[in-house]
């Protein structure tokens, strides 16, 4: 089986990259550790902090934070970072090439249930000039490479750089992740959705009738049955879908006027919807394709319906401005 750096070179993926890719990789490793030593290494539980969500940091969200900082100021090709922990972009290495976003624990909230969290990651290039915000502020389309790292009961790496989307698996024995799928295709059809269902008085109409018609199943418009899964962590949704199809969303909801919606977008929508273009699914917000975003700022949220292509494609029949109340089914 070949490992991350020999497929990176069979991808002709530029040296230096390859080379940060491999520094995530190695860092993922750390943090698989830390993730499952769990209570013994009191690591579970809370900080005292908030972070720029306002969101309680747990201490993983934080141990994990620094150990990706510290790896990527150390890489020598990384200009900046900007991350979910951190209220402002962070300066790396003056001269280097690439900018990575990350979410350092995604589904931070399961960590003391023991159940799925992960690693995002986004690299983009580093653009000349002065490191600020607005250098990170670029459309999902202009990534190099994106992927995830799941902690569960293996440790397992989605990665793409343009070239399709891999699956790596950790082998504990030997530290290496090796290649476990070449070519990560996602069903275009599906009988499975994932949202929060606790959200449904919140959500927009289009939405509301879209679902409401895959519970109907059979005696419904759709006339077949689906299933529902909810882990909450995007990291362990999406890799199912990756892994056998189905629709995940987070669509808008008026629970808190506020915020409207609850996914980040350079850290959580764009690398996703980037594995999964690559997979040959579809990811949208209901009304614009999630990678032809302009970003407006580094913890800017967004909607987020993404999957198998014709499931996305019905869900999205349901939010055109015409839509008549028949589903758009081949
Ligand atoms: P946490 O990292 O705070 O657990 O949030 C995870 C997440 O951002 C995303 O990974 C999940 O899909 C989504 O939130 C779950 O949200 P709900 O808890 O509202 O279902």
């Amino acid at each position: 089986m070949q490992n991350l750096a020999q497929t990176l070179t069979a991808q002709a993926v530029n040296a230096s990259l390859a080379d940060l890719l491999l520094t995530l990789a190695d860092t993922s490793k750390a943090i698989s550790q830390a993730v499952r030593h769990g209570a013994l290494a009191g690591v579970l539980g809370a900080t005292e902090q908030e972070n720029v969500q306002g969101e309680t940091q747990k201490k993983l969200d934080v141990i994990t934070n620094d150990m990706l900082k510290d790896a990527l100021k150390a890489a020598g090709n990384v200009r900046g970072i900007a991350s979910e922990e951190e209220d402002y972009v962070v300066e790396a290495d003056k001269d280097g090439e690439y900018l990575v976003c990350f979410d350092p624990l995604d589904g931070s909230s399961n960590i003391d249930i023991n159940s799925l969290v992960g690693t995002i990651f986004s690299v983009l290039p580093a653009p000349q000039g002065e490191l600020t915000e607005q250098s990170f502020l670029q459309k999902g389309r202009n990534q190099v490479a994106a992927g995830y790292v799941l902690y569960g009961p293996s440790t397992m790496m989605a990665l793409t750089t343009g070239n399709g989307t891999q699956f790596y698996t950790l082998d504990p024995k030997t530290g290496e992740f090796l290649l476990t799928e070449e070519k990560v295709a996602i069903t275009p059809d599906t009988g499975e959705f994932a949202i929060n269902m606790s959200n449904q008085r919140f959500w927009e109409a289009p939405m509301q009738t879209y679902i409401a018609d895959l519970v109907l199943g059979k005696i419904g418009p759709r006339e077949r049955a689906f299933n529902m899964r909810w882990i909450a962590a995007m990291v362990g949704d999406v890799h199912r879908v990756l892994c056998r199809g189905g629709i995940f969303t987070y669509p808008t909801d008026n629970k808190n006027p506020n915020k409207p919606f609850k996914l980040r977008l350079m850290y959580e929508a764009n690398p996703m919807a980037l594995l999964v273009e690559q997979a040959g699914g579809k990811a949208s917000t209901g009304y614009e394709t999630i990678l032809d975003i302009e970003p407006q700022e580094i913890h800017q949220r967004v909607a987020v319906i993404l999957g198998s292509a014709n499931e996305v494609d019905v869900c999205l029949s349901y939010h055109d401005q015409d839509y008549a109340g028949e589903p758009e089914v081949e």
